[in-house]
């Protein structure tokens, strides 16, 4: 008997379908369609596990959604700009465009080793004219519809890359490559107008029901919308007055202090004046903008030595500057109440200013022995009672709010308000490798469009990396340029789009790739659209689901679409973790480079010195613990490999890689091809026919099939591979006992079939080899999907005797095994029972499985 060649058959039929162009999409109206789609990879150059597992829960979507029925688009592509090669083209002095194109032809072929079903015909690269020209002509349609504007803001500057940082890119106040301390630096950049779409991007999360929760909460949170009050507060010997913004205004009589964001003009006003406050805010703009950044630094301040009046109290309080408050959240300006507020608290115990409790705590927290209420070790931020505040005594928390802001309307200081934590999107950066923003500078004109006919603004692949910076600054032609208005000299936007520009909109590139006169063909889109599955990593949940959703309302305001949602269903996929192992010096060491022996103990596979086993850890360079998917393809195929990743545990939790793990799923590989072989060679062995054995295979197989779409259909892939185990250990059972007749044979024969097709998405060339050695007609991908015969599915009958108060009134043909419920039920139902149950009350019910109901009445 041939042993499965998963080389020559990974190949053959990879070839085959290639050849049949079976993953071809063509839009055809009227027929149902499925769009699947995993978030494009970045080429870095090589897959790793992630890819691998991201990649075969798609593909299991795409060829189950075909087989069934569907049209199904699942393409592929590449999110080709940014910053990983720039840096390649600095430290190996290779450029970007080289790197990235090199990169993506690895990949390729790595990816399409894996069996796919992609239509490779959609495939789109969005560092290529042909891609970004067409976000420059939607840059110039949302500047036209005013989602597009330009305006100074705060950013991270690394004064020796001299560039622009990302929040993410600081780290501890230093330039993640350079290490040099980052400033803050006003720069004039573009924005995208995502705050307009705040509310409607809310309230899209709740038609998002195939969305995991815990996404739609994290955007919910980042749109951050909250209500409370805008109010002012009058600075004495002055008309000025400082605008603030709280939630909290029930408060109020508790506020000890102001707080002014380091950026606040007022405050900008007074360093002109005073060298402390000056050097208090150049401090600050040592570090990042980063909520997070700030959230995580000691609270500071400085005393400006202003005051300000209290709106209802004949007090005043101190206004300070303070490190943590955001200039861009609400006013850039708040009043502090240290006894119902963490921040403030941390901020009142360094400077010494009274903490006035105004809230006692429902829960008793900070409430003393005789009714009193006390200043604990912290602030108490939870709900309860209104006290020491006037008016407000006695209400709660929430109706205290609402009157407070009724007080300060009716007295003109301010007004009750909504506000977003969402900014508008940032979308300059100071980078090369990244789409042109298409825009001039004209010293006599100001800021001028590309005209629509001199699209695309093509990046110049003819530049240095010598300098730090940006080359595009220090190209000498390409930024030079006559201005489109008057003619007269001018220079080209050096700035590039943030990449997630490109990955905003790509899903909807891919309904037609090919058009160039247009992003992409509307009714293309509008057949294809929302993506119906799309499968990704849990770190994308904010940024670039958010900045699509957006993106999508932002193309249908300027009437590119007619949707809203881009993806009706998300699925987040878990990581992929491996032990960690390390050399008695403590270095990292590799999985490749240790090994274990019979005793169970580690050892470094070169010299046979001890390891230690580590904990299980995401699989990352730094620890060395990750596999490499190129090795585990070639020593036990894409199958097996799709297999263990899809076996093991359910897809939305980490899963740790092991050797034995995808040892075993080649094992089973083995034995299901195995199993094709003897359904293949066994012919009618004389036996006498037995209908009832054929009829328990082909239930054994239909309930398989209807168990595995259920299991599919919810993301429970892994229970889906047990349920093909169990049929695949049954049908094995069978042809080890024999003995088939002439009805018998077709039922082992049309079941192993079955199970072949189940097999398929999973592992989809086994798959084809076993459904060729079945002796099948064409290819098991253009079957079609195995139809479940409901009656298939109810289990042999048993004929179940019915008693009233122990003596037999009926008997009824229920299914074996039968739910209790359903039992009692259908006895309660037989005529007989019925009358004799009339007027009584029934008591207790007794079920002896599949033999007696007992109904006892009194
Ligand atoms: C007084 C107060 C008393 C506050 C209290 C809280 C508790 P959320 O709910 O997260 O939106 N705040 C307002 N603007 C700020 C800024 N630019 N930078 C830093 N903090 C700012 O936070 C709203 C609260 O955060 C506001 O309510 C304000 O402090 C502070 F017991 O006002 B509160
Ligand atoms: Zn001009």
């Amino acid at each position: 008997m041939a042993r499965y060649n998963f080389r020559e058959a990974e190949q053959t039929w990879q070839a085959r379908w290639d050849e049949a162009q079976c993953f071809v999409a063509r839009e055809e109206p009227g027929r149902p369609k499925s769009y699947v789609l995993e978030m494009f990879p970045y080429p870095s150059g090589r897959i790793h596990m992630g890819h691998v597992k991201n990649y075969a829960i798609g593909d299991l979507f795409a060829r189950w959604r075909r087989a069934q029925g569907k049209n199904v688009l699942h393409p592929m592509g590449w999110d080709a700009f940014g910053l990983p090669a720039e840096n390649a083209a600095h430290e190996n002095n290779v450029h970007p465009a080289i790197w990235t194109r090199q990169n993506i032809a690895s990949m390729r072929d790595q990816l399409k080793s894996i069996g796919l079903a992609i239509d490779w015909t959609r495939e789109i690269a969005t560092c290529e004219p042909d891609y970004y020209r067409h976000e420059q002509w939607m840059f110039l349609k949302f500047l036209e519809a005013g989602l597009a504007y330009r305006k100074e803001s705060w950013v991270n500057w690394d004064p020796v890359e001299n560039t622009v940082l990302a929040n993410e890119q600081v780290v501890d106040g230093m330039g993640w490559r350079s290490g040099a301390p980052v400033e803050r630096r006003r720069l004039s950049q573009w924005f995208l107008k995502i705050t307009e779409f705040a509310d409607d991007l809310l309230h899209g999360l709740t038609t998002l029901d195939r969305w995991p929760d815990k996404v739609r909460t994290m955007q919910d949170n980042w749109v951050g919308k909250s209500s409370g009050l805008r109010m002012r507060w009058k600075i004495v010997d002055s008309d000025a007055g400082v605008e603030v913004y709280t939630t909290r205004p029930d408060t109020l009589f508790g506020a000890s202090f102001a707080a002014l964001s380091p950026e606040h003009p007022l405050i900008a006003d007074l360093a002109t004046r005073d060298p402390k406050i000056a050097a208090f805010v150049a401090e600050c703009r040592k570090s990042g903008t980063s909520e997070a950044a700030i959230e995580a630094q000691e609270k500071i301040g400085v005393d400006t030595g202003l005051r300000v009046q209290h709106p209802f109290q004949d007090r005043t309080i101190p206004v300070y500057a303070a490190n943590f408050v955001l200039i861009e959240y609400g006013t850039g300006a708040i009043f502090g109440c240290p006894a119902h507020d963490a921040r403030d608290f941390e901020f009142a115990r360094k400077y010494n200013l009274p903490i006035l409790p105004v809230v006692k705590a429902a829960d008793g927290t900070n409430v003393a022995e005789d009714g009193s209420v006390f200043v604990g070790e912290e602030s108490f931020n939870g709900p309860g009672t209104i006290v020491n505040s006037d008016f407000l005594n006695g209400l709660d928390v929430e109706a205290a709010k609402l009157e407070a802001i009724r007080r300060i309307e009716a007295l003109g200081l301010g007004k009750g308000t909504t506000v977003y934590r969402l900014r508008d999107w940032g979308v300059s950066r100071q980078r090369y490798w990244g789409c042109p923003i298409p825009v001039i500078h004209c010293d006599k004109c100001g800021v001028v469009p590309v005209p629509e006919n001199q699209l695309p603004v093509v990046l110049p692949e003819d530049v240095t990396f010598d300098k730090p910076g940006n080359p595009l600054d220090h190209h000498p032609t390409w930024k030079h340029v006559a201005c489109p208005t008057c003619a007269g000299k001018a220079v080209r936007e050096t700035d590039t789009f943030d990449t997630f520009f490109e990955s905003s909109w790509y899903f909807a590139r891919f309904c037609s790739p090919h058009v160039s006169d247009k992003p992409f063909d509307r009714d293309a889109a509008m057949y294809w659209l929302p993506v119906d599955n799309y499968i990704g990593g849990i770190e994308h949940a904010v940024l670039h689901l958010l900045y699509a959703r957006f993106f999508t309302r932002a193309m249908k305001k300027v009437g590119l679409i007619g949707i809203d949602e881009p993806f009706a269903g998300l699925f987040t996929q878990g990581m992929i973790t491996h032990e960690t192992y390390k050399s008695p010096a403590g270095q990292w060491l590799s999985p490749s480079e240790v090994q274990r022996d019979e005793a169970g103990n580690w050892t470094l596979t070169a010299d046979g010195s001890p390891v230690t086993p580590g904990r299980v850890e995401k699989m990352s360079k730094s620890k060395r613990n990750t596999v490499d998917p190129q090795e585990i393809l070639e020593r036990y195929g894409a199958d097996s490999a799709r297999l263990f990743i899809l076996s093991d545990t359910p897809p939305e939790r980490d899963m740790e890689w092991t050797e034995s793990g995808v040892e075993g799923a080649w094992r089973y590989a083995s034995r299901l091809w195995r199993l094709a072989e003897d359904v293949a060679e066994l012919g009618m062995d004389g036996a006498i026919d037995d209908d009832a054995r054929g009829e328990d295979i082909m239930r054994a197989a239909h309930r398989a099939v209807a168990q595995v779409d259920e299991q599919f259909e919810s993301f429970r892939i892994n229970s889906a591979v047990a349920t093909i185990r169990t049929l695949s250990n049954f049908l094995e059972e069978q042809v080890k006992k024999g003995g088939f007749g002439q009805s018998g044979w077709p039922c082992i024969a049309s079941a192993t079939a079955i199970l072949t097709q189940l097999v398929a998405p999973i592992m989809p060339h086994l798959a084809e080899s076993m459904w060729e050695r079945l002796g099948r007609p064409g290819l098991v991908v253009d079957a079609a999907w195995p139809k479940v015969d409901p009656a298939m599915l109810v289990a042999s009958s048993v004929t179940v005797a019915v008693q009233v108060n122990g003596k037999l009134k009926g008997t009824v043909d229920l299914p074996r095994d039968v739910a209790n419920d359903d039992a009692q039920a259908a006895a309660v139902a037989v005529p007989a029972v019925a009358q004799a149950l009339e007027g009584k009350q029934l008591r207790k019910v007794i079920v002896v499985p599949n033999r007696i109901v007992n109904l006892v009445v009194g």
